[in-house]
């Protein structure tokens, strides 16, 4: 089932989190060969896991399956301090209401392809209920254009922030996504998921107005 955590019921997840940021740098730096975010210590962290950042995570038995982080756009986020030209011509989206929404991964042995690819859409409608709950309207994420047909496919609507640029040989693009119940609807019927997937464990931190105070 899909998690949320937060820096609430962090707590209760201390394992899962550090086995998720050892996951990270295993596939990021490993696997997609992203070498800037190299550790020491074998855990990809950077400067935005930070106790504002929300984990959305896969647990199945106990091990971490997937995963997902989302912080809020009015800290300091990936778009505001590395990418903001990728937003150009709308500008960085700065509200409590939108979230950015990066790491999304799935371990090798659970990924299904784009026309089934079930675990990555557990996380995705784990992070929709989690959004609508929430209160958060909006995700900007920044995105490899392959990404485009695949959340045409599941009925997203992604708004152009910018235009497209190659960044380390591949054609980049930031986007802001609407939540909203038609969009969770769409992505539970393309991945055949039929029931509410969240689980939220302990104290809960409501993200839109925790980031307002
Ligand atoms: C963060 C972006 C934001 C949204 C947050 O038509 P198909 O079935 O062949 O399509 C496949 C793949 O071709 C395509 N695909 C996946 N990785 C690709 C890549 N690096 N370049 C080009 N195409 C790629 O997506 C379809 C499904 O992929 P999959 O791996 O078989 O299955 P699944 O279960 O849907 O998992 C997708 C993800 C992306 C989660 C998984 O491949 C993964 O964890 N990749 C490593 C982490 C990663 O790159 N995350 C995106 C960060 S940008």
């Amino acid at each position: 089932m899909i998690h949320v955590i937060t820096s609430a019921n962090r707590g209760l997840y201390r394992e899962e989190l550090h086995e998720h940021f050892r996951i990270r740098h295993d596939i990021y730096v490993g696997e997609r060969g992203w070498k800037a975010l190299e550790r020491a210590d074998g855990l990809e962290r950077d400067q935005f896991d930070t106790d504002d950042a929300i984990y959305i995570l896969g647990i199945d038995g106990g091990r971490v399956v997937a995963g997902s982080r989302l912080v809020p756009t009015v800290k300091p986020h990936l778009l505001s301090e590395i990418f903001p030209h990728l937003a150009a011509q709308r500008g960085v989206p700065r509200d409590p209401a939108v979230f950015e929404w990066t790491r999304i991964f799935v371990i090798k042995e659970r990924r299904e392809g784009r026309n089934s690819g079930r675990t990555a859409g557990l996380v995705m409608c784990g992070l929709l209920e989690f959004c609508l709950d929430q209160g958060i309207e909006a995700l900007t994420a920044i995105m490899e254009t392959w990404w485009l047909p695949r959340f045409h496919d599941m009925g997203w609507t992604l708004h152009p922030l910018g235009l497209p640029e190659l960044i380390d040989g591949s054609w980049t693009v930031a986007v802001m996504m609407p939540m909203n119940e038609a969009t969770l609807d769409t992505t539970r019927a393309f991945h055949s998921i039929t029931a509410p997937v969240l689980i939220q464990k302990g104290p809960l931190r409501p993200a839109v107005t925790e980031v307002l105070s």
